[in-house]
């Protein structure tokens, strides 16, 4: 090789390398090829189930949780609780996200703040097993008294037997389907208890905007992100895009990620990869929807 083309490669070497923090998370895309797959050289984190009592229920309820590869407890780490759809419990992430693979390898890659992740069941009652007809009123109605399941039993349980931070900036809701309308309800619903909130194809039990969002100044104010993400092809899309529209009219900033696909993990999963790498880090406005 020449003199100068290797002077030309260092040059180039060393911009890319300069331009590459600039780069690497200036946009939200859909997770690069093997970003969801398990790699063996690398350092896994550990799932494990945990039982609390619910007084919201009235009786113990299991939830799974993932810890991060190189967990201890002298760290203290912040939350994510992530819910599953109508037709799942924790195991829906697990088996059809797995949301473990997903987090390892941006682990490895330096990508994620060190962060607990709970994976609950959102159907709030005593059989809370996804059989029979999972569109039951009493079932639908049970995703909705999880709000106070979550954040009177299951929130106090996590911080009193895990060493994580307890306030709003540490905490952050994510979920898919029932469970991205349930983190847009309870997400925006607390905004004392949540700066961090992600809905995947959100479901029909998304609240109306101007009930999500009574008071836009505030959630502008409070949220560090909201970021709502959908198939093209998901006929559920209404109720992601009715909440953007009114969060752009109402000038809340917030990440609008409308990606190829229909009701699936496909789209779910590359929720998870966007989110995760967002969260309890400096925000990058750059990111956010803007008219
Ligand atoms: C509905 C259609 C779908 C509905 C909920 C869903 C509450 C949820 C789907 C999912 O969680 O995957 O009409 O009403």
């Amino acid at each position: 090789m020449s003199k100068s083309i290797k002077k030309l490669c260092f040059k180039v070497a060393v911009l890319s390398v300069l331009a590459f923090p600039a780069y690497s998370q200036q946009t939200i895309h859909e997770g690069p090829q093997g970003f969801d797959v398990f790699q063996n050289n690398i350092a896994h984190g550990k799932i494990d189930t945990i039982t609390y009592n619910s007084k919201t229920v009235g009786n113990s309820r299991k939830a799974l949780i993932y810890t991060p590869p190189g967990y201890n407890e002298k760290q203290t780490y912040p939350v994510l609780y992530l819910l599953h759809g109508i037709g799942g419990d924790p195991k829906e992430w697990l088996y059809g996200g797995r949301p473990q693979f997903i987090l390892d390898n941006l682990y490895a890659q330096g990508k994620v703040e060190p962060m607990i992740v709970v994976l609950p069941n959102g159907r709030a009652m005593k059989d809370d097993r996804p059989i029979g007809n999972v569109m039951d009123k009493e079932k639908i109605q049970a995703f909705s008294t999880f709000e106070k399941d979550l954040l009177n039993d299951l929130i106090p349980f996590i911080e009193s037997k895990y060493k994580v931070y307890k306030d709003r900036e540490h905490r952050a809701i994510a979920g898919l389907s029932m469970g991205g309308g349930q983190s847009l309800n309870f997400g925006l619903g607390n905004l004392d208890q949540f700066a961090w909130v992600g809905a995947f194809s959100a479901a029909p039990n998304t609240k109306q905007p101007e009930e999500l969002i009574p008071d836009p100044d505030k959630a502008k104010k409070m949220l560090k992100v909201l970021f709502i993400s959908c198939g093209d092809k998901d006929n559920l899309i209404n109720n992601s895009a009715r909440t953007h529209e009114y969060l752009v009219k109402v000038n809340v900033p917030h990440i609008y990620f409308i990606e190829p696909g229909g009701h699936d993990f496909k789209v779910w999963k590359n929720g998870l990869y966007n989110f995760s790498q967002l969260l309890f880090k400096p925000v990058n406005k750059a990111l956010f929807y803007s008219k």
